[in-house]
Order: C-alpha cells, then structure tokens, then sequence
C-alpha cells in the first residue's frame, strides 16, 4: 500500500475544491501551479515531468514562449468582437488553417466537443440537402469506446455508462458498431440514411486503442463508396501527437470533416475547428449555427502560432522518434506487471496487471512521488503523452523513473 504524505500547503488547495467545487472529478492529489515545456511544479516547490500534457492539449509544451508572446500581445489590443462585426484576425486565420490542412473552409469553435456537435450538425444538414436524405431521418455512426465529450449528444454517442447512465433521454438517430470492424461498419452502411461515421483514428480516452493497420484507409474507400462522410475526430490524436501532423496522415487518408482542438491553442485557451470542403460547409446559413466566442481574435492569433510552432520545431518528427525510444526502453523493464505497450509517436499506454486492481492508481501515485505525472484510465491502463519537445535525455530519465516506480508496486 501506498503511503501518501500531503503537505499542509497541498492539503489546503485539496480542501478548498473539495469543499467548494462539484465532485465530478477525481484527480490525483498534486496540486500545480507553474509549467515550463515538459515540466511541472507544485504549490510546495516540488519538480515533475507532464506525462499526460493536459490530455494532448500541451502538445507544444507548457506556456511556449512564442504562443505566450502571441497571448500578451494580441490581448492587450483585442480580445473578442463576437460575429457581430468582423475582426481583423478571422479571415488570416481562416486563410492560414485551411492551408495548412488542405481544406475550403474552417468553422471556428472553442471546445472539443462544440467541434464534434458541429461536425455532426453539417454532416446532418449535408444529408438533407446534398445526399437526399428526408428530414429527420439521417443517422450518424459511431464506434463502441468512442469519447468525444460530456454533452447531451456526446455523451449520447457514448458506451460507457460512467459517462452516460443517468442522463438520459439521449439523442436519436445515433448508432454504434464495434471498433476496428470493417464488415460491421459496411453493413451499417447498408441504410441509406446514413450520414457519417464519426471516429477517432486512435481512440484515446478508452486507454489509446490502436486500429489494425489499413482500417481507416478502408474507412474512407467504404465512406466513398457509400456516399456517407468521414469525419474524423483528431482533437486528441492530431497536432503532431502520434508522429505526424494527423494520425490520418499514417494511411493517407483525408477525412471529409476533420475536427481538432485540444492542441490548437498549445493549452492557453479552448480553441476547435472544423474543417470541410464547400459541398459540405456550404449547407450552413448565417444565423444557422456559431458561437460567442468561437473565432474571436485572441483564439485565432494564438491558434496560428500555435500550429506554426509544431511545424517550425519539427514537433511531429521529434514525437515520431521519441516515441519509439520510449516504447523500446519501456519494453526493456521487462516488468510483469507490464502486460501491453502500444502507442503510436507521444500517444502511449501501458495495461497493467496485477492482483491489486488499484495498481494502476498505485503506480500513479507513486510516480508522483518519484516525480513524473500520468493518470490512469479506465482502472489498469496508464496513458503516457508527454510534450512533444521532450528530448532523449528526458525520455530516459523518465522511463528510470517508471522503472523505479514498478518495481516499488
Ligand atoms: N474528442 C476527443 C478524442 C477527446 O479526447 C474531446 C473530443 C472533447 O474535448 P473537450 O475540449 O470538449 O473536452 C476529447 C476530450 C474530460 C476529458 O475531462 C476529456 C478528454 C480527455 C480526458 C478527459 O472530460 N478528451
């Protein structure tokens, strides 16, 4: 068993959100507050190294200089407009996105899941006025183990009944086939009222489960030949997380709507996109859909610099290496305990087994105290993500670390 010291300094902060804020999360008992590139510090001084990066949304690191200086400056002259009126950083952001990632058109958000709403919203609309679908009937397909947020439609979509179960009634015309299964997924392709098959390349929350090699290749043959959309949700597995700039970029495949997030703003405030081609963006009026925030000039400023970083440092290529050297080292440990590595660049996991079922938390826990941060999820899976800048040096000491760890479990 693990025995956790809490300073009274930490435990203060632990009290405070106990006592005051709403207990839908369950974190590990550190308290932050400061960051610099792969590192961490608490409220008693103590060093870490990020292993989780803000569930991919720190790809670029901890307050990265150039997304900082973006920040300070764009905020001291304007923050929001709202759509109201125009602003003079949408249209070069708009302009720099859809470059980048080779599409017509970009619909600013903020959240993850405000994307993934609004890629199924166009993917509706797309149904009914492109494809001939009757009103109300399209449908939306989803793969089991899917996340993809807390809203009423995502959580819709959702087969785990921690994120659903009590919260119903849940949206219509969703449906779920299993991951990783081309026959199911072309027999659902059978109704013609099928709009879309929403996926994640590599789905992160249900512990980073990597499809078999050619899946989503087949995917986007399948969604062509049935007339219905790809959309991918790359919000945890973009941005130069998995060794490229999209996981998608590993089959060459090109989603008909590409959702991103998390990393979009290097962690210093929730930007999302979504991007399309017109046939598919163009169904949307004004008045149709958008959002307060959603493309306001601080968002889009950082944004550029943000995904201009990733580029200028060769962040994917750094992911891609280090990531092999991770997964080689780790699997040298040799531990028992170890039962899976996979991962593909900076997105990792390891499944623990043991005979305590709360290893994995254990491990955490101790880690903690050996000074690296990760976070289990779903019971014995432990995700290991960290900034892509990290370096070999870095990734060394880190595995010595884990290695100490495990051998304490
Ligand atoms: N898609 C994927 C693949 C995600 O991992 C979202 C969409 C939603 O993003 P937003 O920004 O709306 O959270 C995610 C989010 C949490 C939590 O605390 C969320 C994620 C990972 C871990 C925890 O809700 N990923």
């Amino acid at each position: 068993m693990h025995i956790q010291v809490t300073s009274p300094n930490t435990a203060y902060y632990l009290e405070l959100e106990n006592r005051f804020g709403a207990h839908n999360y369950h974190p590990l008992p550190v308290v932050l507050d400061r960051g610099e590139g792969v590192y961490l510090w608490d409220v008693d001084g103590k060093k870490y190294y990020d292993f989780l990066s803000g569930y991919s949304a720190v790809n670029q690191g901890h307050c990265h200089p150039a997304i900082l200086a973006t920040l300070i400056e764009q905020s001291k002259r304007l923050t929001l407009t709202s759509r109201a009126f125009h602003n003079n950083l949408l249209g070069e952001y708009e302009k720099y996105i859809t470059g980048y990632f080779g599409y017509d058109k970009v619909l600013p958000m903020n959240t993850g899941v405000e994307g993934g709403e609004t890629a199924i919203k166009l993917a509706r609309r797309w149904a009914y006025t492109q494809k001939g679908v009757v009103e109300n009937k399209a449908k939306i397909i989803f793969a089991e183990g899917n996340f993809w947020g807390r809203t009423l439609a995502a959580i819709s979509a959702s087969t785990d009944p921690s994120s659903y179960k009590g919260f119903g009634p849940f949206m219509p015309g969703f449906e779920i086939v299993p991951y990783n299964d081309l026959v199911a997924l072309e027999k659902a392709f059978q109704d013609p009222n099928v709009a879309a098959f929403m996926v994640e390349p590599i789905q992160g929350e249900a512990g980073v489960v990597l499809p078999d090699e050619g899946y989503l290749k087949k995917v986007s043959t399948l969604c062509q030949e049935y007339n219905v959309l790809f959309i991918a949700d790359e919000i945890q597995t973009g941005l130069a997380r998995t060794g490229k700039m999209l996981a998608c970029d590993h089959e060459n495949v090109r989603p008909d709507i590409l959702i991103l997030g998390k990393a979009l703003s290097g962690g210093f405030l929730p930007v999302s996109a979504v991007l399309a081609d017109d046939h598919i963006m163009m169904n949307i009026q004004p008045g149709e859909h958008g959002s307060t925030y959603g493309g306001n000039p601080l968002a889009c400023a950082v944004a550029m610099t943000a995904l201009r970083v990733l580029k200028e440092e060769q962040m994917a290529e750094n992911a891609e290496k280090m990531g092999h050297l991770f997964r080689s080292e780790l699997s040298k440990l040799k531990s028992s305990f170890i039962k899976t590595i996979r991962g593909k660049g900076l997105l990792n996991a390891i499944v623990i087994s043991h005979a305590n079922p709360e290893a994995a938390w254990e491990l955490c826990l101790a880690l903690k105290d050996l000074g690296l941060l990760a976070k289990p999820t779903h019971g014995d899976k432990i995700r290991f993500a960290p900034p892509l800048i990290i370096t070999k040096d870095q990734i060394l000491e880190s595995v010595a670390i884990i290695e100490k760890g495990l051998s304490g479990l």
